[in-house]
């Protein structure tokens, strides 16, 4: 049993000014969202990308859409293209845009329009330590996150790194709009625990839908 909720468990919850949790908001999507990640990988495989400070991150990363976000020894940015192959990244699939312009405008974001498609893939052990998100020089656009598969622990602190954090499970299906002042918050995600779910098996994946501005 991966988690106790199902599809009917919609609920709407506010985590902070302009953060609105959509619990199962994608949960009636999750099945071809899982398929269209697979296509994209097949394409843009997952990878283990590099920090600046010269450490290979836990989670595996790819990207769909105009622009990809990728960390080397150079530095975090948006790019056009995979480093991996040259490429263009993968087309963002209709129903990924699709469902990120409705959850923002929900949440009463009217005129998100993303522009990059973040996906990264967690397995048993792999963590997200915390940070903010500020590679999109452009804040008044919120940031909308998708979480399938695994259950995982998130973190979310406050504008600055010393701020006490709260912890949320993020179940398959759910969804988060990040906006207005917590927009820079400081968040994370703890080690996945082990487990194996139905549709996704042995990970969690989150898609993070950006506007990216050069
Ligand atoms: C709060 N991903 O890719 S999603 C990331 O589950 C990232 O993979 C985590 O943090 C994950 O950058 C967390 C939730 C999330 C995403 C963006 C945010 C929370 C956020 C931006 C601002 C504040
Ligand atoms: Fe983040």
């Amino acid at each position: 049993m991966d988690d106790l909720f199902s599809g009917l468990d919609k609920a709407e919850e506010e985590m902070a000014e302009g953060a609105w949790l959509l619990r199962r908001y994608a949960f009636d999507n999750a099945g071809d969202l899982l398929a269209q990640i697979e296509g994209i990988s097949a394409t843009a495989p997952f990878r283990h990308m590099v920090t600046p400070g010269g450490f290979s991150m836990s989670v595996g990363m790819t990207n769909c859409g105009p622009f990809g976000w990728v960390t080397d020894r150079k530095g975090y940015r948006y790019q056009k293209t995979d480093p991996e192959s040259g490429q263009p990244w993968p087309a963002m699939p209709e129903t990924f845009l699709s469902l990120a312009i409705d959850a923002a405008k929900d949440a009463g974001y009217a005129d998100f329009v993303p522009n990059a498609c973040l996906i990264n893939r967690y397995e048993p052990g792999a963590k997200m330590s915390l940070h903010q998100d500020k590679d999109e020089r452009d804040f008044t656009n919120p940031i909308v996150s998708v979480s399938l598969g695994l259950p995982a622990t998130f973190q979310f602190g406050g504008i600055n790194r010393g701020d006490p954090v709260r912890k949320y499970p993020l179940s398959h299906g759910d969804v988060v709009v990040w906006g207005g002042p917590s927009r820079l918050f400081y968040h994370g995600i703890m080690p996945l625990k082990e487990g194996t779910h139905d549709a996704a098996g042995r990970a969690r994946f989150n898609l993070t839908f950006r506007h990216a501005a050069l």
